[in-house]
């Protein structure tokens, strides 16, 4: 397990040797520095800075199944019931509705993995073939020898049918009748101090041609809209979004993960409770005025989804 002290600090790479990507990473950071390629700095201007976790790909074609409207239903932009939850929907280029990314920024698939193999792996693609230059420097001679797009749109597409189809991991079970029925209670509590509200539990496909996502109903615990989390969330904005609207995060395989909330700042699943702000402030007073032991039964259904 790779732990923030084991980031180089300047460039807040792990240049630990644990497995074979890391391996790569200590023998191509150094030749990348000796052809004058320097890690990248964060400009004196940037207003906002973060650091994003990665997202959970488990299940993601299904939300990709949805029909605009079955989300666009669940908004609320001005609060017109008075709940306190104005839920947006994200922007996606050309005005789509986004669902993809921390700020719901990507309206497909396919765009959020273009972007994806741009931003976070360096390569270039059929629409977007020029390098982006280091710290704003020409590469230097040699250093790129891998003719422009590096990757082509059928490699996308294979990429994209694969992370498609990546199946939702299963509803842990629990072995004691006595946690089993503390969890079915906390879920009871879960719908009714309104964590629903946003983490709505189901939704259903549209017709698909493939049958795997033709119609499904699916555990998804998100409503796929922005919502404004508060000022200690806030950071970078989006042209959709503002810095403290996120969209609501899947709770699908919470068990699996052990950094919660678009930085990974909650090393629990309390504390990214405990954090939650804005739209949902009143939620989190009514998580934190049950006993704790009713808490438990929450924490306990959220580490079975
Ligand atoms: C107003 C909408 C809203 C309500 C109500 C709400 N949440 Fe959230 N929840 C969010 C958003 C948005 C995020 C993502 C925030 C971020 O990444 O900074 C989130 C993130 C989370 C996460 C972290 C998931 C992860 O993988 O990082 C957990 C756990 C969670 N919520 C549980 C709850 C519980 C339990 C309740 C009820 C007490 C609740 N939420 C109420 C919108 C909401
Ligand atoms: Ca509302
Ligand atoms: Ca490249
Ligand atoms: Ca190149």
């Amino acid at each position: 397990m790779t732990k923030v002290s084991d980031f180089d600090e300047h460039t807040k790479c792990n240049l630990l040797k644990e497995d074979g990507g890391d391996l790569l990473q200590a023998s191509v950071v150094p030749a990348l520095r000796t052809a004058g390629i320097l890690p990248e700095r964060i400009p004196v201007s940037a207003t906002a800075v973060t650091e994003l976790r990665a997202p959970s790909l488990y299940g993601i074609g299904l939300v990709e199944a949805i029909e605009d409207e079955d989300i666009l239903i669940k908004a609320d932009p001005n609060d017109q019931d008075g709940d306190g939850i104005s839920g947006r929907p994200g922007l996606g280029p050309d005005g789509s509705l986004g669902r993809f990314g921390n700020k719901a920024q990507h309206a497909t698939l396919s765009e959020f993995i273009e972007n994806a193999i741009r931003g976070e792996m360096g390569l270039t693609t059929p629409a977007h073939p020029v390098e982006e230059i280091p710290n704003g420097l020409p590469l230097p001679e040699g250093s790129d020898p891998v003719p422009d797009p590096e990757i082509e749109t059928s490699d996308l597409d294979l990429l994209e049918a694969y992370i498609g189809f990546l199946a939702q991991p299963p509803r842990r079970t629990l072995d004691s009748p006595e946690d089993q029925a503390a969890s079915e209670e906390g879920e009871r509590i879960f719908e009714s101090i309104g964590c629903v509200n946003c983490h709505i539990p189901t939704f259903v496909t549209g017709t698909n041609q493939s049958a795997a996502l033709d119609r499904k109903r699916f555990r998804i615990y998100s409503d796929v809209l922005l919502h404004d989390m508060g000022p200690e969330l806030a950071s970078i904005c989006a042209p959709g979004a503002s810095p403290s609207e996120w969209r609501t995060t899947r709770l699908v395989g919470l068990y699996l993960r052990s950094e919660f909330l678009h930085d990974g700042r909650a090393r629990s699943v309390r504390d990214a409770i405990l954090m939650h702000g804005g739209e949902a402030e009143s939620a989190r007073y009514r998580f934190q005025d049950l006993t704790l032991e009713l808490q438990q039964s929450v924490l306990l259904f959220l580490r079975t989804l």
